[in-house]
């Protein structure tokens, strides 16, 4: 017998509100394994089809599938598989949002064919050049008068989160942070790590978090400043990001969602940004363009705009960067 649609209503309802299989069974006096659909909401094979298109059409609109195929892998089989708890194919990840962007305007990347390198950057120039058009730049040696390229290390962050108390607080009100590839949950789990593995001697390392405590951020900002190119009227993001590691792998190849152009400046240790078009964009531009800071250089990138992945070098040793978004 079928259930009625208004019954099957109700036991949804209260399945969803954690009333448990057995006690929905006792309470509307039928039998468990009745309820049990709720559980498989599709058959094993229509899921399968299902997740190979989409893992297809994810691969069509990624580069990184090109770039890297086992990482990507990696990326789907951690966000596409069916849960029952939270009832969705497609988890609501960084790679469902690659998806689900929209198509970008070409014009940005039209007839760019390298990221520029400029040395003494003046605000006319920005503004009309890379402010908002979405041309990337690097501004050599716009940092190299910021305190912090001497004073930012993993152990002045340590001291600093923990004399401030800090560090449960940074998790607590769940300011972002990226672990990347490595077993990191937390901010506080990259200060306690061992000396040993700070040092480099166990695992490459790379994490990104934003400095969303204001006591935190004061003190931070006594060692930077905005970049002086940037158009008078434009507000700065509150927050700032760091990332931070060793060498090897920064970020896999991404794009963003948070539609506002940044800023990043290299503090420590030399990275290269790789960029490149979205795929649609592909008949106007098909080129891959890399990019190298050192210490002092800021690069201006539309991350919203352009696919971006990130390596450290050796030389230099940890990496220390920071950004912020403006509008
Ligand atoms: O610095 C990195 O390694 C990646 C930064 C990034 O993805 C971003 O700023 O959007
Ligand atoms: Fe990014």
């Amino acid at each position: 017998m079928k259930l009625d649609t208004k019954l099957s209503k109700e036991i949804e309802e209260s399945l969803n509100q954690g009333v448990t299989l057995e006690d929905c069974a006792a309470l509307f006096k039928i039998k468990e394994k009745k309820l049990k659909f709720k559980e498989q909401p599709f058959n094993t094979k229509k899921l399968f089809w299902l997740s190979s298109l989409i893992v297809v059409l994810l691969a069509l609109n990624n580069p990184e599938v090109y770039q890297s195929p086992k990482d990507f892998l990696e990326r789907v089989r951690d966000d596409y598989f069916y849960s029952s708890t939270d009832k969705c194919l497609v988890g609501m990840s960084a790679l469902s949002m690659d998806m689900t962007r929209p198509v970008s305007n070409c014009n940005i990347c039209r007839g760019i064919t390298e990221v520029p390198i400029v040395q003494n950057m003046t605000r006319e120039y920005f503004l009309k050049h890379h402010a908002y058009t979405g041309a990337p730049v690097l501004v050599k040696g716009g940092a190299s008068n910021w305190t912090a390229l001497n004073m930012f290390s993993y152990k002045y962050f340590k001291l600093l989160y923990s004399k401030l108390d800090a560090l449960k607080e940074n998790d607590e009100l769940g300011c972002q942070f990226f672990p990347y590839k490595t077993n990191f949950a937390t901010l506080e789990d990259v200060f306690k790590m061992s000396k040993k593995r700070a040092a480099f001697k166990k695992d490459q390392w790379y994490i990104g978090w934003s400095n969303c405590l204001p006591r935190i951020q004061t003190i931070l900002r006594r060692h930077y400043q905005r970049p002086a190119f940037l158009p008078v009227d434009s507000e700065s993001s509150s927050l700032d990001w760091i990332f931070m590691g060793g060498s090897g792998r920064g970020a896999m190849m991404h794009i963003d969602a948070v539609n506002r152009p940044s800023w990043q400046a290299m503090i420590k240790g030399k990275k290269t940004w790789t960029i490149q078009p979205p795929p649609e964009c592909l008949l106007h531009s098909s080129k891959r363009l890399q990019v190298t800071m050192e210490p002092g250089d800021i690069l201006v990138v539309d991350t919203n705009k352009w696919y971006h992945s990130t390596y450290i070098h050796p030389e230099g040793g940890l990496a220390i960067t920071i950004g912020s978004e403006y509008d």
